[in-house]
């Protein structure tokens, strides 16, 4: 499939979705987010893909909303019109995907592009990486999960404040509030990102797809609830060939050869 503001690569089980409108920083216009919500629904759809990498390159991750195709919309518009259904549907593809995503974000990720990385399961950034909600700023506020999704990441403080000041967050600052998992050299985030994904899509499928609904749970249930739903999904994996096959080749001193991935 070819896309008109997408890139799309496929290999070692690992699909690599670019943000590619270079000329607008990525700029998340109406196609190109009618786009990505496609491309992740038909690399979630392959189960040849164990891990999935969204990314916007080594320059810019996303500079947020397109601001000149939205100007001159209306409150009609936006409630009523498709905007909103094509927005639901690529955040709805992100999160409900069963198979880990992985942002890859180098420079500016502000804004809808802010919101599009909190929609995946983690981020690598760069050195170079700036995270902010600067919507206060024309006069608006975040409206794909900026105020939600980032107040659990990184607590109310620090959403509050990128929030209503619209300040961006450096890489370091996104580290250590728990925003980021780890920082890379932007010359290497690609490579890393690649690496880390093929990885996740080396292991037995079943046990990830386990593991990302349960740390999932996490952020919104109960932790007594949380703690029930791990241990009836370990309890779960021990149905599994490929964890029979994990806990044999470990006695066996040998590497496992899942047959699930
Ligand atoms: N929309 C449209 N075009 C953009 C955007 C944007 N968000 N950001 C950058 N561009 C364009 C610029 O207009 C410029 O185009 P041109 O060369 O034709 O003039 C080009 O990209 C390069 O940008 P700059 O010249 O401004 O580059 P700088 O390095 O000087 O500045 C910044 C980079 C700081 C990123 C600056 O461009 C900026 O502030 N951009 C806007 C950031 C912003 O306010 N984002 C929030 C938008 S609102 C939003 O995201 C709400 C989300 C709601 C839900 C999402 C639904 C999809």
């Amino acid at each position: 499939m070819t896309y008109e503001t997408l890139l799309v690569e496929v290999a070692d089980g690992v699909g690599v979705i670019t943000l590619n409108r270079p000329k607008a920083m990525n700029a998340l216009n109406q196609t190109l987010t009618r786009e990505l919500g496609e491309a992740v629904d038909a690399l979630e759809a392959d189960q040849a893909i164990g891990c999935i990498v969204l990314t916007g390159g080594d320059q810019v991750f996303a500079a947020g909303a397109d601001i000149k195709e939205m100007k001159d919309l209306s409150f009609h518009d936006l409630y009523v019109s498709d905007f909103p259904r094509i927005q639901r549907d690529c955040w709805r593809a992100i999160d409900e995907a069963r198979t880990p995503v992985v942002a890859a974000v180098a420079g500016f990720a502000l804004g809808g592009g802010c919101e599009l990385a909190l929609a995946c399961d983690f981020i690598v950034a760069t050195d170079s990486a700036k995270f902010g909600q600067p919507e206060i700023g024309i006069g608006t506020m975040p409206g794909a999960g900026g105020t939600q999704r980032l107040t659990k990441a990184v607590g109310k403080a620090k959403a509050m404040d990128m929030c209503l000041t619209g300040r961006m967050m450096d890489a370091e600052e996104a580290e250590r509030a728990g925003l980021v998992s780890q920082i890379v050299s932007a010359d290497a985030l690609l490579d890393t990102v690649r690496k880390v994904a093929k990885k996740i899509a080396s292991h037995s499928r079943p046990a990830v797809m386990m593991i990302k609904e349960s740390v999932d749970l996490a952020v919104d249930a109960d932790l007594q609830d949380g703690l029930l739903f791990e241990r009836r999904n370990f309890a779960a994996t021990f149905a599994f060939e490929d964890c029979k096959e994990g806990m044999n080749a470990f006695a066996e001193k040998r590497k496992p050869v899942f047959k699930h991935r």
